[in-house]
Parts: structure tokens; C-alpha cells; sequence
């Protein structure tokens, strides 16, 4: 794994219907981030916040917020490929998960076969015609396949961004019926929590890298804190009952340590206002721990 992470905050609450999810990045780097990764004898440089201006507007689209989520994923996008330029791990801290847009933009460029973890109690693979609800919250992966709102999938390039055979979602247990549609026309590799509880983690994620690992040169991975147990991680906007444990996802992110797969990442939906005692965003500190190569002993 790569040592000099460059962090990029985005205290964006635009894609999703509750304020407070734009302090997720104070409340991370409060849980003691940087030192932890530094500790680690990782390279750790904070790139700040992205501005997101949040003054309220008449809305003009179906996809709510749409003008300025899209002008802070550009700006993130061209960041995070500025970085990798440079030989950094972009770790992209949120926020909505509309962020991801950006982040996926941004190292997609760089890689012939991007290859992507979804981990998240939903599918985000809505577009405008099938969004429930109009948040980009729930649209990021279908935007990274090139589906919905042409002003997100033409951020960086116009093409897919990630090819369907090459994404893996974990953890999936609230899926809207296009979302469902959608996985099965293209045949996208969902471990819901039918196969967690069946098969095991260890399983899962063996299963997932073997998968990935030998057709990708480079794996995005995008954790959205409600794919743990709201109970163990209750700081999160949609929080959906019989998640992944706090261990189980320790032992996801220990394994993608070991197999050395990981290129770039996002934690992101991690909301202070709903936490109880900054818990989450402890959650989300030690999972990059543990994603960085830390060990129990
Ligand atoms: B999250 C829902 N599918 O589209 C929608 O938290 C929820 O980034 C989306 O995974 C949840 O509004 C988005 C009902
Ligand atoms: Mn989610
Ligand atoms: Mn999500
Ligand atoms: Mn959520």
C-alpha cells in the first residue's frame, strides 16, 4: 500500500435530506486521523476543506442541488488526479456520498481498469428517472458507469468511469427496484448481507479480491459508514438495521491491507449531529487504521 496519503476533506450535505453530515470531516479529523495514519509512518498531508456553498436556492432540477454538487466534485476530481500525479493515495473524507463522484472522476483517468468497492448498505446506482427521493446521495455509482445526469457523468471525461464487471458492492441490504433492475442487467458482483451472514467476511472479501484483483490495475474503495450496524455506527443519514459488525469490517479492511490492493478510498457519510459521542467518526479513523496496515499486535 501506498504511504504519502493526501487528504481531502468535503463538508458537502447538499446530496441528502439532513444538515450535519457537512461536519463529518471536522468530527474525523477530530477522532485523531492524521496522527493515527502518521503513526503508522504513512506520509500524511491535509489538503483542507472544499468550499461548499450552501446558500439556499429556488431548485431547478430533478436531482436536488445538482449546480453546486457538481462544481465541487469537478473541483475535487481535478485535486485528487493533481495528486496522484504526484504519487499520493487520495483519501477523500465526507460529507454526502455524492463526494464520491468526484473522487471517482479524479483517479479514473489514471487507470486503464479502475476497479471499485462499494461498501454500503445501499446500491447508490439511482439515476433522475429512478431517484425516490432527487438526493445524489443515491445516484454516485450509477454516475461512475456513465448513468443519470449527463452534467455528473461528464466530470473529468465523458465516459464510464468503471466498468460494471469491475465493481463489487458489500454489505447491500436496501436496494430500490431500478437500483435491482440495474445489477442485473449488468451483472455487477453484489455480496449482500445474505451472503455476509451465510458465507462469512473472510469469505466475502477473498471472494471480492480474487474477483477484482486479477482484471483491475487499480481499486477505488467507497465506505459509506451505513454500511456497518447502526447500532455500533449510529451517526449516519440513512441508517438501515442488521449491518455489517464493527469486527467484520475491521477484518474487510485488514484483508484489503494484506492483499496490498488498494489505490484510493472514501469514508464518507459520517454525520456528528446524529452520533453518539463522535463514535462514528472514531469508527471511521480506526478502519483507516486498520486499511493503512495497522495490527492488533
Ligand atoms: B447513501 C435511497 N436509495 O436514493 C435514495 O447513504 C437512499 O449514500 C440512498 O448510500 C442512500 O434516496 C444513499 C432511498
Ligand atoms: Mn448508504
Ligand atoms: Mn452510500
Ligand atoms: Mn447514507
Amino acid at each position: 500500500m501506498k504511504t504519502k496519503i493526501a487528504i481531502h476533506g468535503v463538508p458537502m450535505d447538499l446530496g441528502q435530506g439532513r444538515r450535519g453530515v457537512n461536519m463529518g470531516p471536522s468530527a474525523i479529523r477530530y477522532a485523531g486521523m492524521f496522527d493515527r495514519l502518521n503513526r503508522l509512518g504513512c506520509e500524511v498531508e491535509d489538503f483542507g476543506d472544499i468550499y461548499v456553498d450552501t446558500r439556499q436556492k429556488a431548485e431547478e432540477d430533478r436531482s436536488k442541488n445538482l449546480q453546486e454538487i457538481t462544481r465541487v466534485n469537478q473541483e475535487l476530481a481535478e485535486r485528487i488526479s493533481t495528486n496522484i500525479e504526484k504519487g499520493y493515495f487520495p483519501l477523500t473524507i465526507g460529507g454526502d456520498h455524492s463526494i464520491s463522484i468526484g473522487s471517482i472522476a479524479g483517479v479514473s483517468a489514471h487507470y486503464e481498469n479502475l476497479g471499485l468497492i462499494w461498501y454500503d448498505a445501499h446500491g447508490d446506482l439511482n439515476t433522475d428517472d429512478t431517484s425516490p427521493s432527487g438526493n445524489i446521495h443515491g445516484m454516485p455509482l450509477a454516475v461512475a458507469l456513465g448513468l443519470g445526469n449527463q452534467q455528473l457523468t461528464n466530470i473529468q471525461h465523458a465516459d464510464r468511469k468503471v466498468q460494471p464487471e469491475n465493481i463489487v458492492i458489500i454489505g447491500a441490504r436496501s436496494l430500490d427496484e431500478g437500483e435491482k433492475k440495474l445489477i442485473h442487467e449488468l451483472g455487477i458482483r453484489v455480496y449482500t448481507m445474505h451472503e455476509i451472514d451465510h458465507s462469512g467476511m473472510s469469505h466475502v472479501i477473498k471472494d471480492a479480491i480474487a474477483y477484482l484483483s486479477s482484471k483491475t490495475d487499480g481499486i477505488h474503495l467507497s465506505l459509506d459508514l451505513d454500511g456497518l450496524d447502526p447500532e455500533e455506527a449510529p451517526g449516519v443519514g440513512t441508517p438501515v438495521v442488521g449491518g455489517m459488525s464493527y469486527r467484520e469490517s475491521h477484518l474487510a479492511m485488514e484483508m484489503l491491507a494484506e492483499a496490498d490492493i488498494i489505490t484510493s478510498a472514501d469514508f464518507v457519510e459520517v454525520n456528528p449531529i446524529l452520533d453518539e459521542k463522535n463514535r462514528t467518526a472514531q469508527i471511521a479513523v480506526e478502519l483507516m487504521g486498520s486499511l493503512f496496515g495497522e495490527k492488533l499486535l
